[in-house]
């Protein structure tokens, strides 16, 4: 056996293992879109964060924790009961695999209490940590606008 031919056998042994690694390769897979922050007010002591996090992956995964250095930051959903919009405080929300979790005006938001000043600034970023069972922490950092772009 010549020495190419070794090496192109080797490579394509490389190459096998490498692709059948790849499709047992399964899980959640979390990714954060279009994220950003509404820019409070002078006076305002909250505000509200939205954008979509997707699983792609094939297995569910849980949100248990989300936090920030800026703020005290939950996941809120808005719900009408007898005419009157509620905010609900989530906990443990699953994120079904090839799903998505919208967070949008009037439905589920990241609620911003107890804003740092400094921080809370159009164009500055806010750092927020995601704590998910599998998934481990994921941080993101979401931009502070004044409207939807
Ligand atoms: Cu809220």
């Amino acid at each position: 056996m010549n020495n190419g031919f070794k090496n192109s056998i080797v490579i394509l042994l490389i190459l096998f293992s490498w692709i059948s690694n790849l499709s047992a390769e399964s899980g959640p897979d979390i990714q954060f879109e279009n994220f950003w922050i509404v820019q409070p007010p002078n006076v305002a002591r909250s505000t509200a964060g939205y954008g979509i996090i997707k699983n792609t992956g094939d297995e569910a995964d849980t949100l248990i924790r989300v936090c920030s250095e800026a703020a005290e930051v939950m996941l809120h959903q808005t719900k009408i009961e007898s005419g009157m919009a509620k905010m609900v405080h989530m906990t443990n929300t699953v994120i079904e695999p090839n799903s998505e979790l919208v967070l949008e005006p009037m439905s589920f938001h990241l609620m911003f209490m107890g804003l740092s000043d400094v921080m809370f600034e159009e164009g500055a970023e806010i750092t927020l940590l995601f704590e998910f069972e599998k998934s481990g922490e994921i941080e993101v950092k979401l931009p502070i606008r004044s409207s939807w772009q």
